[in-house]
């Protein structure tokens, strides 16, 4: 019989799904330029508790220069560096127990990250790891600037799945997210001052233009009304902004075993318009909103607040 100590371990490591990882003798991350055999995963990464990832190479820096500065660590966080600095695919940065990772934009830019971070953590031995995405995404019906912490994360349908195509089969997998973690993180922006936060469902397109029913795109095969209307049936399945990656981070933590939470910005009202008008400055410092919250989180999970 095992300890239940022992089995609660075994239950917080991450979990990859694929009985093919055991038979390979050696595994390459290609697109973090790392790998079990030429470097030791478990030394390098083994101590990670949270995984902090992002759209943007330079907002990832900058989160992870944050990020050290909170957590008082030793060092200049100017001088911290890219692991994955022999690709320009991902950036990566590890501060103390926080990786900043960035994942580009869309599904397929994502999904190809979280299978490798997902395998990291593995190699890594990591247990206890809550993962966060930090974005930026268009509100619907929320003003500019208010956070929101994702409930569920939805398809154009507002259905909490992520259809996948396998082997020329749509596989279709669960979106749910950690609801402890989102009610945490709702705590938290209590606790701070001028981070506006709702908890609500987060549409996933795969699209910026068309495919958020924006019409300014180069194409546009719908008029006015039907946006609108769209936007207002988003509105009423809870839907309180969109984004581009929710549903694949939502799905595959879920398998693995993952906590994890979705923190994304809104840039503006999609009811008001679709272009981004606000000032640069204003926008850099709405993008510092997740990045704040998710902070406050870290620290009082260290019990450093
Ligand atoms: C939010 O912002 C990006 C598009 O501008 C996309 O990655 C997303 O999800
Ligand atoms: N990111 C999106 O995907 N949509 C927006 O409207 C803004 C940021």
């Amino acid at each position: 019989m095992f300890s239940p100590f022992f089995v609660e371990l075994i239950q917080q490591l991450v979990q990859v799904k694929n009985p093919y990882l055991d038979t390979m003798e050696e595994d390459i991350l290609y697109h973090f330029n790392l790998g079990t055999k030429t470097h030791n995963l478990p030394e390098m990464f083994g101590d990670i508790k949270f995984v902090c990832v992002g759209g943007s190479a330079n907002r990832m820096k900058a989160f992870a220069q944050f990020i050290h500065q909170e957590l008082k660590l030793s060092g200049n966080p100017e001088e911290i560096s890219d692991i994955c600095e022999g690709t320009d695919r991902y950036c990566m940065y590890k501060v103390g127990p926080v990786l900043s990772i960035s994942h580009g934009m869309g599904v397929p830019s994502i999904s190809i990250m979280l299978h490798e971070l997902i395998k990291l953590l593995h190699h890594a031995q990591c247990h206890d790891v809550v993962l966060f995405r930090l974005g930026t995404s268009g509100g619907v019906g929320l003003a500019p600037g208010t956070v929101v912490v994702t409930e569920k994360a939805v398809d154009y349908s507002f259905r909490p799945q992520f259809e996948q195509v396998v082997l020329g089969k749509v596989i279709t997998r669960s979106t749910e997210l950690d609801e402890g973690v989102a009610h945490e993180l709702l705590q938290c922006s209590s606790e701070l001052q001028n981070i506006p936060t709702v908890i609500g469902n987060t549409m996933c397109t795969h699209d910026f233009y068309e495919g958020q029913g924006r019409l300014d795109g180069a194409l546009c095969s719908f008029s006015h009304e039907e946006k609108l209307e769209y936007l207002r049936k988003a509105y009423d399945a809870g839907v309180r902004n969109i984004e581009m990656e929710s549903t694949v981070f939502a799905a595959m933590c879920r398998v693995c075993g993952l906590k994890a939470a979705v923190v994304c910005v809104a840039l503006l009202n999609r009811f008001d318009g679709d272009q981004i008008t606000s000032p640069h400055d204003v926008l850099v410092e709405y993008q510092q909103r997740p990045q704040a919250l998710v902070s406050h989180f870290i620290k009082k999970r260290l019990g450093l607040v």
